[in-house]
């Protein structure tokens, strides 16, 4: 591995002590994960499973020495391992270990109640795109239509107009399914690429329930792909772009397995991938990745696009403001690009989450009307205009993303990062409720608790990533650790300090900022009554957590949880980091902060050196100012 390749370390395992309040007792599967002793071709492993009564389902992640069995002798779920079956695996002796699959919970990120509309007639034909539900697709092209704000929208006519939708670029929908038969997306679909991981064959397409329960994911595909000009529904915002379909949210129960075959499928066929699910939004629950999804997910990014990374978009949860998906491990990697929501006024929606790992942000409903939704394609050929959720916000970003792609194949997983921080915009984003104010970074940098660095900019992204210079290469630095135990006082604010100078003269130094961990365990009576802010040697304050007033955990508290932050990006690292702990409680509270770790990723070298400025007021032109200014102390 080169020092720059992205590790998954066991600091950085999440879960275990953490509590899936969801489930109130545990839940097997009849899914196995079998590590033989050596490796083994498929036809071994084939009669192997046989000989015991299990069906292969093949390889874990292209590993020879790990296979996916399945029993269907057991129940889908069941409360107790099957000790019988395991046992019979693990007495072949060329089985190293076999680990029976638990089921745990992982919800779609929909806030809408699905309804069922007909295709809406008569419509006067535009300039624009002439599908029948353009005029609705305000996250497009907003004209002040349906109470929004006019030119809060995406930019995307922009990009269209640089020649740039899509062309060669797929993004796979991991959700509930997608009917690729749908007029608007058959000729999107990327059958290759798709992959039915609920039902174990290459067919996603959605299961039938009366009340269209999983439409989910045929409504996101059409956020990206649906076509253009041909007189149905809307148009995607890369509409030349390719869709496949991964369906892995309609069974039972989740399993690590199931997750990790799905975000490590085919990576060098997806492009990217989008998913608008995840652990449960009850402002209660802690969990992220298990071990095999967490290491498709960094396989993915170190070797997905034959080297150039996959790009994972993540819906940052729609909990309100009593979640905070730092608290969601999908949503708070660094390896996924997590996207808020704002709707049509500007304003935030009343179910978003907030947290410091969001990068930037895109559009869910209207402000007023329910029916000013997301407008998009739904099952059985039909069109909707009520998507909503930071659910119909990730789509739009991974359809900026096709475009940026296709502008500029040779673009890696960062580069997409940086690209969004350069060029999102805070426009007339704005906090509800006044709490969350947009705020400068050390460099110059304006990001909001809420929207992360702003409203993706298609036309901006395009223009920047079409003569983007690769960013250098990128370290991990193990800046400091306090190990100590300290207690969080009941009445005032607990202070840490780590003075680092960012592993220099070692050969993972960090200079210019990417992402920051804050790697914490820590216990208190009332975790959700926790406030954690970390600040940086610039000045810059992020809270890593914010108050949960449903999580009531008083036993597992957070276990080397990997809280991130995204607003100090370009800043300097070296100097004295905070780390504030306090309660936010009624009730007196105690607890004790027992080890922080400060994790830093970025470059050595400044960034952008290669890339000229062509705007003086762009925000390239501002980081790199400050970087140059930098340089020369
Ligand atoms: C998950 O990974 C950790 C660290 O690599 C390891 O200790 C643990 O045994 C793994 N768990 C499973 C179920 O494989
Ligand atoms: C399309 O993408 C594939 C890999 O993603 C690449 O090998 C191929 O050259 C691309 N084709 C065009 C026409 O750009
Ligand atoms: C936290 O951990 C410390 C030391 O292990 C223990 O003394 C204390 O009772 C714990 N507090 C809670 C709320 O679990
Ligand atoms: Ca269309
Ligand atoms: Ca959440």
């Amino acid at each position: 591995m080169p020092l720059s390749a992205e590790v998954f370390t066991a600091l950085f395992v999440a879960i275990g002590a953490c509590s899936t309040s969801s489930l109130a007792a545990d839940v097997f599967s009849n899914s196995f994960l079998v590590r033989f002793k050596r490796e083994m071709e498929p036809r071994e492993a084939q009669d192997i499973a046989q000989r015991h009564g299990f069906v292969n389902m093949g390889q874990v992640l292209g590993s020879k020495s790990e296979y996916h069995f399945i029993n269907h002798a057991i129940p889908i779920a069941r409360t107790k391992r099957s000790i019988p079956h395991m046992r019979k695996l693990k007495v072949d002796p060329l089985i190293h270990t076999a680990i029976q699959q638990p089921g745990f919970v992982r919800v779609k990120r929909g806030y809408k109640p699905l309804k069922v509309e007909n295709l809406v007639k008569n419509i006067e034909p535009h300039e624009d795109p002439t599908d029948p539900y353009f005029p609705f697709q305000w996250y497009l092209k907003n004209t002040g239509q349906n109470g929004g704000k006019s030119k809060l929208d995406l930019n995307v006519e922009a990009a269209w107009a640089q020649g740039v939708t899509g062309k060669n670029v797929t993004t796979a929908i991991m959700d509930d399914g997608v009917d690729y038969m749908h007029p608007d997306l058959k000729f999107n679909y990327n059958s290759k690429a798709s992959y039915d991981f609920s039902s174990n064959d290459p067919y996603p397409y959605p299961r039938y329930t009366d009340d269209w329960f999983n439409s989910h994911g045929t409504r996101c595909a059409g956020e990206v792909a649906a076509a253009r000009d041909n007189g149905v529904c809307g148009v995607g915002v890369a509409y030349d772009s390719k869709i496949a379909g991964i369906r892995m949210l309609d069974q039972p129960y989740m399993t690590d397995l199931i997750e990790a075959n799905s975000m490590g499928h085919e990576p060098n066929l997806i492009d990217i991938y989008s998913a608008s699910w995840g652990p449960t939004d009850d402002g209660k629950t802690v969990d992220g990745p298990r071990n095999s999804t967490m290491r498709a997910i960094v396989r993915g990014v170190n070797e997905g696009r034959n080297g150039l990374g996959n790009i994972y978009v993540w819906a940052s949860g729609d909990g309100g403001e009593d979640d905070d998906c730092n608290c969601d491990g999908y949503a708070a990697s660094m390896w996924t690009v997590s996207i808020n929501s704002a709707i049509n006024d500007g304003q935030n929606a009343h179910y978003d989450e907030s947290c410091s790992s969001t990068l930037a942000s895109t559009f869910s409903n209207g402000a007023k009307d329910p029916n000013t939704g997301v407008a998009t394609t739904d099952l059985y050929g039909k069109c909707t205009t009520t998507h909503s959720g930071t659910s119909a916000a990730a789509p739009e970003a991974a359809g900026v993303f096709a475009l940026a792609l296709e502008a500029n194949p040779k673009l890696t997983w960062r580069d997409i990062q940086h690209l969004s921080v350069l060029t999102s915009k805070r426009n007339s984003l704005f906090d509800a409720k006044g709490r969350f104010q947009w705020t400068m970074n050390g460099v110059g940098l304006e990001f909001n608790h809420l929207f992360g660095f702003g409203v993706l900019d298609a036309g901006a992204m395009v223009a920047l990533a079409k003569r983007w210079k690769t960013v250098p290469p990128r370290y991990h630095c193990e800046a400091g650790a306090v190990t100590e135990m300290k207690k969080i006082p009941s009445q005032k604010s607990l202070i840490m300090k780590i003075t680092t100078n960012a592993c220099s003269g070692s050969n993972t130094e960090v200079r210019y900022l990417e992402h920051v961990q804050a790697v914490i365990t820590l216990n208190a009576t009332r975790r959700g009554d926790i406030e954690l802010f970390l600040t940086s040697p610039m000045g810059t304050r992020s809270m890593i957590l914010s108050r949960r007033q449903n999580d009531d955990d008083s036993r597992d508290g957070f276990s080397k949880w990997p809280f991130m932050t995204t607003h100090t990006w370009g800043e300097y690292p070296q100097g004295t980091w905070l780390l504030e702990a306090k309660f936010n409680s009624q009730m007196p509270q105690s607890g004790f902060v027992k080890e922080w770790t400060l994790m830093l990723h970025g470059t050595k070298e400044p960034p952008y050196t290669e890339l000229p400025v062509l705007d003086p007021h762009s925000k390239l032109a501002i980081v790199k100012k400050a970087h140059e200014s930098r340089s020369k102390m």
